[in-house]
């Protein structure tokens, strides 16, 4: 390589190229039926969206969300695309789906995006938009209390090898006084207050969910305030089931905290938001728990320095992701920088969260920019004094930083 420009070019198309595993996105495979969320309408009412459209229409959550999915989205849709300019990042990633798929992003008509999804079929168009993200695969969340999921797993489960499984365990750490009736139904000897063979029985649970998936980890999304020293029924759960099961069967317990729920319950799923954690909770799972793997992502820009800083200290710590509110350009901008600039290649920039199929069309597509950006300025400090950095070189650490450290990660057995 001889120029800044054939640099920047080598590393452009190994971003592109690169086949990408998406650990953590809300996507459901087609045998999932109506979980498999995909075309205009869903798109449009997507939580993140949702809340800034609220802003700009006049009207509260109950009477908004009474109203059929087709007007929800015809009201954003009115409120942040013809009213307002989708400068914003949710709504930009609409007008990217639209020009990535081909379509005419000038149209203010909706029907004429709903007659392009009403037409495609959706075998081919589960195919296209792999295709078009160079998707090696994305991991769902899979909750094993929710009656729709537990259907198909038990009836009608296809296996499609480009969607992964993992277990998601909120209900039973965030709720446990519901969960406990459900896990009863489900023939679970559990007491609210853990006795007798109840801590037996939360690891029988997971063992058979894990199993039964072909979980790739375990995972939970926690309050800023959570901690393992209340003595709460949460904590002596992940201390004496969750923990022990994810080391029995070497997968991660992923974390990811800050996210505050409800704080406008009105707007439901986009009523939560968030708040600086406790960076001393993970020091003490990850160096009392030497034998578990920890996947991490905070939700607050206030902790991204403090998590890289722990994650220098343990390498049974690996981090992922811009979650939610950061996944933004300028965060992930800022964030890619902190973590390259202290921890090299070692963790995972990005997971897209997606919960709408076309969404990974967007949310690759303004990550992989960004990503791709600070690589190619951090190989020109090389560049500058003569290093030269290899097209090899590039493609390993491209493929390590878009999968290859998640999969080292879950493959290992000592860290
Ligand atoms: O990003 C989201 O859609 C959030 O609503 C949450 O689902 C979050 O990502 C989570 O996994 O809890
Ligand atoms: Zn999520």
């Amino acid at each position: 390589m001889n120029n800044i420009n054939e640099l920047a070019q080598l590393v452009d198309k190994a971003v592109r190229t690169v086949r990408i595993t998406d650990i953590h996105t809300h996507l459901f495979s087609e045998c999932f039926g109506s979980l498999f969320l995909y075309g205009i309408d869903e798109l449009l009412t997507y939580h993140y969206l949702v809340a800034e459209a609220m802003r700009q229409i006049d009207m509260d959550g109950p009477s908004f969300y009474k109203m059929s999915k087709r007007d929800q989205a015809q009201c954003v849709w009115d409120a942040l695309f013809i009213k307002n300019s989708p400068v914003s990042e949710p709504a930009r990633s609409i007008i990217t789906i639209f020009n990535k798929l081909g379509l005419d992003v000038n149209n203010k008509d909706l029907n004429y995006y709903r007659e392009y999804f009403r037409s495609v079929s959706l075998k081919e168009h589960i195919d296209r938009v792999f295709d078009t993200v160079s998707l090696k695969c994305v991991v769902m969340t899979n909750d094993p209390l929710d009656k729709t999921e537990s259907a198909v797993w038990e009836e009608g489960y296809v296996k499609d090898d480009r969607f992964k499984a993992a277990l998601r365990v909120d209900r039973i750490l965030n709720g446990w006084e519901d969960s406990l009736s459900e896990l009863k139904k489900l023939g679970f000897d559990v007491h609210s207050d853990l006795s007798g063979r109840t801590i037996e029985e939360i690891k029988r649970f997971l063992v058979e969910h894990i199993d039964r998936m072909e979980a790739l980890y375990c995972a939970v999304s926690l309050p800023p305030d959570f901690t393992m020293f209340d003595g709460s029924i949460r904590a002596k759960i992940i201390d004496s089931c969750i923990l022990p099961v994810c080391r029995e069967k070497n997968i991660p317990f992923a974390l990811m905290i800050g996210v505050k729920r409800a704080v406008n319950p009105e707007l439901e799923l986009a009523g939560d938001s968030l708040a600086k954690a406790d960076i001393k909770e993970l020091e003490y799972l990850c160096s009392n728990y030497k034998n578990n793997k920890f996947l991490v992502t905070l939700l607050s820009l206030e902790n991204q320095h403090e998590l890289v800083v722990t994650a220098r200290k343990f390498s049974n710590l690996m981090i992922f992701g811009c979650w939610w509110y950061l996944n933004s350009p300028s965060l992930i901008d800022q964030i890619t920088r902190i973590r390259i600039e202290w921890l090299g290649t070692s963790f995972i920039p990005q997971h897209s969260d997606c919960r709408v199929f076309e969404q990974l069309i967007s949310k690759w597509e303004h990550s992989k920019t960004v990503i791709s950006r600070v690589l190619v300025e951090k190989y020109s400090d090389l560049f500058a004094m003569n290093y030269k950095v290899t097209e090899e070189q590039i493609k390993r650490d491209v493929e390590n930083l878009f999968g290859g450290n998640f999969w080292n990660f879950i493959k290992a057995y000592n860290l």
